[in-house]
């Protein structure tokens, strides 16, 4: 009898070893011999409807906490139908790990004919994900998942797939693995930090763009943003890097032509943690003549559309840090160009927006500061990027990269199941729901307290004025629209309606205190939104 663990049981051992307590995923005769481990080690494992959601859940969980969220999917189909997300997962740089599967190496690569068979599975997700491995031994269970960890924790976090041949699953060998210390991200290059804090002391007019890369490093970015005397604005990902009363702190409204005018004119521009992409700037091109300093862990984002005159490639809180630091003493924020720039923004608000901000109003007075909202691909969402204020990183979710319609709902689940005492919301649409509607079993099954505010205007309305706005037919842009209530009601969902903003604002509290999922629909029309 050999003791030691098989393939299956050092992956399932492994990643217990690294804090892994959740796993999401539908079984199949493909992956028998990993749910076998899962059930032995009695590690969470949450069923879902679809693996697309189930990868959405994954960046949820991974979105809420910073830890690597987890799937485990069949080989062929599971993978495939969770490319979308894993390819969200990507280009919004969320640590997801997928765990699958390959038919056994006997035929060589070559067509058997097998149940879930796929020529090159490999190359189906290369180009959505850091590292695409597949574990030929159980000795390398060890090597594989210390490689995993190291991408997740030393570099712009993005997703990983690891793939078990069925043969080599249940071969048995080595030890079970232990989780390896990480290695500590890089520190800025002093040199440089001494240049860039020059160059900062200097500035007459700088401007700071806080990312992403930023979420972990909020007081940091605090105080190094006191001492540069700069408009400091945050990317949708970024989103409460500053507190939204900060008086540096513009807000996230990148997006606006005025801010596009307004970056032309800094002498400085401090970019942290952010690609600076077009869905950051909703622009191809900006003209920025003045120097720009670059700090970021991915090398590709330090010279890309905008060339750095410094380039930092170092973790963003500890160069931060070293720049407050560096810099003589705090200089005085701009707080009254950056009350103008929030009230103009107010001020530009169309009729429509001005009803997504009574919702969203009625929102915020429901949430604590650490309450998280998973928006969807909607109006209303695309209004509160710059519309909903934010105190906290890692409290407003967007998929903004890639942008899938589908992702607020599964998303929440992964992060209420991660944060049990965190309460979280799904902003989503009439359209966007219907993609992965189903996860309302998932939810009723983990009797989770989640609010779904559903947006309804019965269309798929972004596009719809789109086709207006371009003066062409509205075609395929106003689908049959299902009774959400009777929907609701077949999951065992509550539904409300609610009749202004203070029922609004209840009906969310009622359903964080529930015991179930709650359908919060509210529609375009309402009289109360005016
Ligand atoms: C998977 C996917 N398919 C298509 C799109 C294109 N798309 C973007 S927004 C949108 C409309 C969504 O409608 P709804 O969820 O009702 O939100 P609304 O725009 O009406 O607020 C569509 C079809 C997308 N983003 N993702």
């Amino acid at each position: 009898m050999n003791n030691a663990p098989s393939t299956a049981e050092a992956l399932i051992e492994g990643l217990i070893a690294y804090g892994v307590d959740t796993v999401f995923g539908i079984p199949g005769v493909h992956t028998l011999q990993l749910y076998d481990a899962m059930a032995r080690a009695k590690i969470r494992h949450v069923g879902i409807r679809h693996e697309q959601a189930g990868v959405f859940m994954a960046d949820g969980y991974a979105r809420a906490t910073g830890k690597p969220g987890v799937a485990c999917l069949i080989t062929g189909p599971g993978l495939l139908n969770a490319a979308t997300a894993i390819g969200q997962a990507y280009s919004d740089s969320v640590p997801v790990l997928v765990l699958t599967t390959l038919n056994p190496m006997d035929g060589g690569g070559l067509s058997r004919g097998r149940l879930h068979e796929i020529g090159d599975q490999r190359a189906t997700v290369a180009p959505i994900t850091r590292l695409t491995r597949t574990i030929h031994s159980p000795e390398e269970v060890d090597e594989a998942l210390a490689a995993c960890f190291r991408h997740f924790t030393l570099e712009r976090p993005r997703p990983i797939v690891l793939q078990v041949p069925l043969d080599v699953a249940e071969r048995r060998g080595g030890l079970a693995p232990a989780a390896r210390r990480p290695a500590a991200r890089p520190h800025p290059d002093p040199t440089q930090v001494q240049e860039a804090a020059a160059l900062i002391a200097g500035a007459q007019r700088p401007i700071a763009i806080f990312g992403g890369g930023c979420v972990d490093a909020a007081a940091a970015a605090v105080s190094f943003v006191e001492r540069t005397g700069a408009i400091a604005f945050t990317t949708i990902a970024g989103k409460g890097v500053l507190p939204q009363d900060h008086p540096n702190n513009a807000g996230a409204l990148l997006t606006s032509k005025e801010i596009h005018a307004l970056l032309g004119k800094a002498d400085v521009l401090i970019a942290i943690g952010t690609e600076l992409a077009e869905n950051d700037i909703w622009a191809d091109r900006l003209e920025i003549p003045g120097k720009i300093i670059r700090i970021d862990l991915d090398p590709d984002q330090l010279d890309r559309d905008f060339p750095a005159e410094i380039a930092i490639l170092a973790d963003a809180g500890a160069t931060m840090t070293a720049l407050a630091k560096a810099l003589p003493a705090p200089r005085p924020a701009p707080a009254q160009r950056v009350a103008a720039l929030r009230e103009a923004h107010h001020a530009a608000a169309t009729p429509l927006e001005r009803k997504h901000e009574r919702v969203l109003a009625a929102l915020r007075a429901a949430l604590p500061d650490d309450g998280m909202v998973f928006s969807d691909m909607t109006m209303i969402a695309y209004s509160g990027n710059s519309r909903y204020p934010t105190s906290r990183p890692r409290t407003w979710f967007h998929p903004a990269g890639f942008g899938t319609l589908g992702y607020a709902l599964p998303a929440a689940i992964g992060a209420r199941l991660a944060c049990p005492g965190t309460p979280v919301v799904a902003l989503i649409g009439d359209g966007g729901i219907q993609f992965t509607l189903a996860e309302l079993g998932t939810a009723r099954e983990q009797n989770l307290a989640l609010p779904i505010l559903l947006w309804n205007n019965r269309s798929l309305g972004q596009i719809a004025l789109g086709m207006r706005q371009r003066g062409i037919e509205e075609l395929a842009v106003h689908p049959f629209t299902p009774d959400f209530a009777a929907i609701a009601a077949a999951y065992g969902c509550r539904h409300v309606r609610p009749g202004s903003g203070a029922e609004l604002t209840a009906a969310l509290n009622g359903a964080f205190a529930a015991s179930g999922p709650t359908v919060i629909e509210v529609s375009q029309d309402d009289p109360w939104l005016g």
